[in-house]
């Protein structure tokens, strides 16, 4: 088992070598671990100055502590002790993220597209001109078509200054791909069968579970810190893991049980789960009773979705349904049917995650140890400032053909975009905030389309990324390293907030978000809106109202609330309302139903790959966040480009070698820009073929990551639409193997 866990729990090896700077696990990460510097190697033994901050590498947002040295170097970073997200440890993408400080590919200036002899370029421009020119073009929109036809399209900590601005501004016409391109479906099919979303971090009690079932959630690569940290203590006490997945995870590798399902069939085998936990009587019965609404509809549902009937369709054996029910529910209540994460997959998806959600339901773990906590978040009051104006409408009208959609639909708004879609809700001007839209939004030429009917569009970004070749305006952002940001307050088991200040001065002359946003604002008018100098006032003042105060948060990072909403278990027999309509688990949902949807999950079939071509799978890179990293002189280090895993039994017939290079055309015809190579592994089906998101970039600015691997969105040309939320299904395509350079002739 402990060596197990040694290859597995590579957060704890590699967060732990972040605190000596001569340990063997700190080399794994490269010579490029600190700051490069004119002044050579780093010395460990100068004084360092400790700066408390979280991690934007992703949106687990660990508090860490970031040291800096007299020449005001940042030497390392090292997770915050008290801080429930990371338990003072952080992901080797934590512990790299010094590299988005250190890249000197970084954006340096503002930069304003302009003509020069017939061909379009960027010229540097000061900050002054460059806002100017934001504000005006901002004004021109409100004059001309209305503030709501300017969208904010966001991601990470700058979305939320970003907002203030919109909202300030009259718009409310905001979207993030962390919606409509990842959680979207699981927050819907959870609230409309828990009356509560999911929400980040998830409320997963997996460090008390005695069993995790992963559908398509391959925790351990996907390295959300603490839930990899307690996966692993889980599997140290005997818990079982079964995951469903078509590729041999590394979490398939520490499993009982890997089902290794046919692509896309899912919600057959999570019927037939449901049969076999009702039918066997190895359902919660007592909890079902008191907080289950439309069991007996449910029991009907399920009747004829034996194993058998569910083998036909995901080559998953009846013998193994059975035998995988009975162990969730011999483990239940302390059982969690993982609701997973990135889950726009097939279209049905608010649907499969409705059945992940009832299938916990019956196991009653929703409210139980090992099963689902009842988390709690601490509110930061906002900084006083005049009310918002009403926007005529915003985000909800655009996506109104969804209203179980809970946020902005991305993909809605960039239909809206394209003349003719959507004409009661235009949008002419874009601000795109920490968010790389063409790798991240499937449909290249919808976006392309759409941005060439903006009448304006402002990239603000750190780094000179695909999306940042498409703007009027780059603003360069300083790296969460390099700046004051809202307090980090998310859900937990016991609230926390988390302070982030800065580590070093901006490099070049990027700034952060809030000076951005507080300048284009006055310049807009809306100076009472930004009623500081200094985004450090605001903070101070919230900390303040929060019985902290900024000096106490900068000697500790974080700090750590009682509860108050009661416990986070429900106790035997307790009387609990959900907040669904009928104040019960939503096995059988009315709402659905009087939408015109099914009211409980059915199974779908979907298209499957034509003779010669595989259904392209993809996901997470552990070392690696999206595209936002592979840049990172750090991280780029530990893995440069992406690799294609195909089955031997493929490589055979298709006379592929491991290591070869392949281009890969999907079936719309659409050809990846770079070669691939060929990785020749049992661990992926027949019918697929497998790559990391993120590689694959075309920027020849990114010097690290520019035609290094394959980029998997620019393949994803076919898209499922969710009926119930809107959200992006992206695994209904299929590729084939191209062996010569089919780019020869064209100029990259
Ligand atoms: N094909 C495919 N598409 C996917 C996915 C997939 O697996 N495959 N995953 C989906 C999922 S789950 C998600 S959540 C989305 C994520 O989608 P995105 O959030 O768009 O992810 P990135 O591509 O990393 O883009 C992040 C951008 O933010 C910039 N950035 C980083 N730090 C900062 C900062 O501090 N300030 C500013 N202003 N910018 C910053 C980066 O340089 C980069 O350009 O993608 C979705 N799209
Ligand atoms: N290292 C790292 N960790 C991250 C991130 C990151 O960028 N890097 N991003 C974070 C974010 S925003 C998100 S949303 C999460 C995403 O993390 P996850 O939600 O865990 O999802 P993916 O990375 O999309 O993983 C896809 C898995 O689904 C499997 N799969 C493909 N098709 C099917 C199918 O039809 N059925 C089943 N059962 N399985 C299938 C794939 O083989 C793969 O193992 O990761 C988070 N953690
Ligand atoms: S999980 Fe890793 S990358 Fe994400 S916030 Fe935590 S340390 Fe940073
Ligand atoms: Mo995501």
């Amino acid at each position: 088992m402990n060596n197990s866990r040694r290859t597995f729990i590579k957060i704890s090896a590699l967060g732990a070598g972040g605190l000596a700077l001569t340990t063997p696990a700190l080399n794994a990460l490269g010579n490029n671990f600190s700051v490069k510097t004119e002044k050579g190697l780093i010395n460990a033994t100068k004084n360092l100055k400790r700066s408390a901050t979280y991690c934007e590498v992703c949106f687990w947002k660990c508090a860490a502590w970031a040291y800096t040295d007299e020449d005001n170097n940042i030497q390392k970073i090292i997770g915050n002790e008290s801080d429930p997200h990371c338990n003072g440890r952080l992901c080797p993408r934590g512990t790299g993220g010094v590299g988005m400080y250190s890249d000197n590919d970084r954006l340096k200036t503002p930069l304003i597209r302009t003509t020069v002899d017939g061909e379009e370029t960027f010229r540097e421009a000061s900050w002054e001109e460059a806002l100017t020119l934001v504000a005006s073009k901002m004004q021109e929109i409100k004059d001309k078509y209305g503030a709501e036809s300017m969208a904010l399209l966001k991601h990470g900590s700058p979305g939320s200054h970003l907002e203030h601005l919109f909202q300030a501004y009259g718009s409310d016409t905001v979207a993030e791909p962390a919606y409509a391109q990842c959680r979207g479906p699981r927050e819907t099919g959870f609230g409309l069968t828990f009356g509560s979303w999911v929400g980040s971090p998830e409320p997963t009690d997996i460090r008390d579970t005695k069993c995790l079932v992963l559908i398509g959630s391959h925790i351990g690569e996907n390295m959300h810190n603490t839930q990899v940290q307690e996966m692993s203590d889980a599997i140290d006490n005997g818990a079982t893991i079964i995951t469903v997945d078509p590729r041999f995870s590394t979490a398939a590798s520490k499993s009982q049980y890997w089902l290794a399902i046919k692509p896309a069939t899912d919600i057959a085998l999570l019927l037939s789960w449901m049969h076999v936990l009702i039918y066997e009587e190895l359902y919660d019965k007592k909890y079902v009773e008191k907080y289950g609404h439309g069991f007996d509809q449910l029991k009907e549902h399920v009747r004829t979705f034996t194993p058998e009937w569910a083998y036909s369709i995901t080559t998953i054996k009846p013998d193994d349904i059975r035998r995988t029910a009975r162990s969730m529910a011999a483990a239940a209540p302390s059982v969690i049917v993982h609701p997973g994460r990135h889950v726009t997959w097939y279209g049905d998806d608010t649907q499969r995650s409705r059945a992940i959600a009832i299938l916990n339901g019956l196991l009653g773990s929703w409210g139980r140890r090992g099963g689902f906590y009842f988390k709690e978040s601490i509110k930061v009051p906002s900084f006083p400032h005049p009310p918002y104006p009403t926007p005529k409408w915003g985000w909800e009208q655009i996506g109104e053909k969804y209203p179980l959609a809970q946020m902005g639909i991305t993909n809605e708004v960039i239909k809206a975009t394209i003349p003719g879609e959507n004409e009661e809700h235009p949008i002419k001007g874009w601000f795109v905030a920490g968010t790389n839209l063409v790798s991240t939004v499937p449909q290249r030429e919808v976006i392309e389309k759409a941005i060439e009917s903006l009448d304006f569009m402002v990239v603000m970004d750190t780094m000179p990324m695909e999306i940042t070749g498409y703007a009027d305006v780059v603003l360069p952002e300083c790296t969460y390293l390099e700046r004051y940001d809202g307090i980090r307050s998310s859900t937990n088991r016991e609230p926390s907030i988390a302070l982030r200040m800065p580590a070093a001065e901006p490099r070049f002359e990027s700034k952060p978000a809030w000076w951005i946003s507080k300048q284009i604002g006055e310049k807009l008018g809306l100076g009472e809106y930004f009623n500081y100098n200094d985004y450090k006032e605001v903070i101070a003042w919230q900390l303040e109202q929060m019985g902290t105060s900024l000096e106490e948060m900068e000697k500790i990072g974080v700090k750590n609330f009682k509860r108050k909403s009661g416990p986070m278990y429900l106790t035997d027999g307790q009387d609990y309302e959900f907040t669904t309509p009928t104040g019960k688990i939503e096995f059988y949902s009315e709402k659905l139903k009087s939408l015109g949807h099914d009211p409980m999950p059915v199974y779908t079939p979907h298209e499957q790959p034509a003779q010669g071509f595989y259904r392209l799978n993809y996901g997470r890179s552990p070392m690696h966040t999206f595209s936002r990293t592979i840049n990172n002189p750090n991280l780029n280090d530990l893995k440069d480009e992406n690799n294609l895993w195909v089955n031997p039994k493929v490589a055979r017939i298709e006379g592929l070698k491991n290591g070869q290079e392949v281009w890969l055309e999907n079936q719309d015809g659409i050809i990846s820009t770079f070669p691939i190579k060929v990785r020749v592994t049992e661990r992926i089906r027949w019918d697929s073929v497998y790559m990391y998101h993120g590689f694959g970039h075309n920027n020849k600015k990114l010097s690290r990551a520019y035609a290094k691997g394959a980029n998997d969105t620019h393949l994803i040309t076919k898209v499922t639409i969710d009926p119930l939320m809107g959200g992006t299904g992206m695994r209904g395509n299929f590729v084939k193997f191209l062996t010569e350079n089919p780019n020869k002739n064209t100029a990259i």
